[in-house]
């Protein structure tokens, strides 16, 4: 299963691309680059603390819930997920990768020590207790690598499987959205549940448009 920001759209969780994708002003995409956190680390904090704010008093809907149940039934299963907001753990999902990484854990630029810290309010600037270097959230912006053994992971997950649904994501971010052509071209049935087609549609076997909350929960019906 692939997992983008749509799955939790219905928990209130702003997806990046699309009329709620924007803070203050701020496309959301501009703000998850090293360069905005370089030129103006505060500003990415404060982004980062709203969502920890928002994200901590929301929580997982039907679709997470409907994906637990899945995995409960199906011997191999893997979630790649492209979420940092950690609903997918919270819901109960077990084989999860969090390709992007989680927005509750933070990382020392200065020692790259990685520490979780579900403080919704982080500060301006905050800074290691070992070291003193400034933190960061441990999540993968653009132009960074993402971690090379979930990558692998998600990788082989995708080519092994038979059946992978694709749900809530715009398709459009590398190299996330290649996992489900990588999928598909090892053989596997792909189905894409979103609001609206993707660039990746037509691709798809099937292409359920509605809503994750209320298709989900119907796929994994008995
Ligand atoms: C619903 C719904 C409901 C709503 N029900 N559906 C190859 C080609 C071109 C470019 C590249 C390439 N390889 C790499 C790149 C560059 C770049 C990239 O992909 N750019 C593209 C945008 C062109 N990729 C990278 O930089 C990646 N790194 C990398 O590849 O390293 C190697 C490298 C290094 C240097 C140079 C080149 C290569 C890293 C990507 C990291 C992405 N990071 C973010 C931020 C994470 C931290 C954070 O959250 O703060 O990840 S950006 C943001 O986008 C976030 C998301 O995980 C990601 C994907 O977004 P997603 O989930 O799809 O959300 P949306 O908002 O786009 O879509 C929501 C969808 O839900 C919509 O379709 C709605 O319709 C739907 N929806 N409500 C069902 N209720
Ligand atoms: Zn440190």
């Amino acid at each position: 299963m692939l997992t983008g920001a749509g799955i939790s759209a219905e928990s209130g969780v702003p997806t990046f691309r699309g009329a709620d994708g924007l803070w203050k002003n701020h496309r959301a995409t501009d703000l998850a680059t090293p360069q905005a956190f370089a030129a103006d680390p505060e500003l990415v904090w404060e982004f980062y603390n709203w969502r920890r704010g928002l994200i901590g008093k929301v929580t997982f809907n039907a679709a997470h819930q409907a994906l637990v149940t899945l995995e409960e039934r199906v011997p191999a299963f893997t979630l790649i997920t492209q979420n940092v907001d950690g609903l997918h753990l919270l819901a109960g999902s077990r084989n999860v990768l969090e390709i992007h990484g989680n927005l509750w854990k933070v990382r020392c630029t200065r020692c790259g020590r990685i520490r979780l810290d579900r403080n919704p309010d982080m500060g301006r600037r905050p800074v290691c207790e070992e070291c003193g270097g400034l933190l960061r959230p441990h999540v993968v912006w653009f132009g960074e690598s993402l971690d090379p053994d979930l990558l692998g992971r998600a990788v082989e997950a995708a080519r092994i499987s038979q059946v992978m649904l694709v749900i809530g994501t715009s398709a459009v971010v590398q190299p996330a959205a290649s996992l489900a052509l990588e999928a598909k071209a090892a053989g596997a049935r792909v189905a894409e549940i979103n609001l609206e087609p993707t660039g990746q549609s037509g691709t798809m076997d099937y292409a359920l448009h509605g809503k994750a909350g209320e298709i989900v929960p119907r796929l994994v019906e008995p």
